[in-house]
């Protein structure tokens, strides 16, 4: 049973899911992970642009952050808005100082000509986990257009985009506008765990002044294996994704993962 407040406003807030230690030793690790060059592929160190660094498959890869998934709060925080039955998807990354603008995450897979998240069973939400406050200031978590999960993607553009420059500068302009003053900024704490359904429109909450980095961890997961399935297939489809089909799975989080009640999509 998914709870009203994601099916209807596309995102839920669980507050105080971890603990302030917890939250201290998360920071801590990732901290000290992307102080280290990146040991795994698709993962990006110092690059300039919208995220600092990136780091695949956190929970897998560092076996120390594993607590975090296998968390019986965190757990417990997705069964109450998704209901019993959990598949993990195999995307999953830490961020430091991402801040991407304005967009949906199926953007890419429909101007690729995919269509199956407009289908009514389709349910995949991203799992947002922000190791610091969220503020006007600092940034640190994300802002939403809530209920903008349903209906038509406005980064999905007829042939007339295309043809003049000018036409697709008064198109940016004026979407990036509309989004910016619709836009509801989530003021999560440290100790809180957000899930937003993977076709609501949304941007990190963008920062004015940057005096501490940011650290983030996204995973995404479904109720239903029909969705599981076909936004799994559609990633390992993807160029950049080859190589991540194989990836070696340990033991212990495998074995973690089916205690905490999650079914990994592979
Ligand atoms: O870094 C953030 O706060 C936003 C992340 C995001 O937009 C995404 O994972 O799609």
């Amino acid at each position: 049973m998914i709870t009203k407040q994601l099916l209807v406003n596309g995102y839920e807030l669980h507050k105080n899911v971890f603990t302030p230690e917890e939250v201290k030793k998360a920071s801590r690790i990732l901290s000290s992970i992307f102080d280290k060059q990146p040991k795994f592929k698709g993962d990006r160190t110092n690059s300039p642009g919208i995220f600092e660094g990136t780091r695949q498959d956190p929970f897998n890869s560092y076996p120390e952050l594993q607590f975090i998934i296998t968390s019986e709060k965190l757990i417990s925080a997705l069964k109450t808005s998704l209901g019993n039955d959990i598949y993990l998807l195999p995307q999953m990354a830490a961020h430091k100082n991402g801040f991407p603008d304005w967009h949906r995450d199926t953007t890419r897979q429909e101007k690729e000509g995919h269509t199956f998240h407009y289908l009514s069973h389709y349910n995949v939400v991203n799992c947002g986990l922000y190791f610091q406050p969220n503020n006007l200031a600092l940034g640190g978590g994300l802002d939403v257009i809530p209920e903008s999960h349903v209906g038509p993607d406005p980064f999905i553009t007829k042939s007339w985009y295309n043809k003049l420059p000018i036409i697709r500068r008064l198109y940016n302009q004026s979407l990036y506008k509309r989004l910016s003053k619709n836009g509801r900024t989530i003021f999560n704490d440290s100790s809180d765990f957000l899930i937003f359904d993977q076709r609501i429109l949304h941007r990190a909450t963008q920062p004015t002044e940057r005096s501490r980095d940011k650290f983030s961890i996204f995973f995404m997961c479904s109720p239903d294996y029909q969705s599981a399935r076909q936004y799994t297939d559609y990633f390992f489809s993807r160029p950049e994704s080859v190589g991540l089909d194989q990836i070696q799975y340990r033991r212990e989080f495998i074995e973690a993962l089916e205690h905490a009640g999650l079914k990994l999509m592979i």
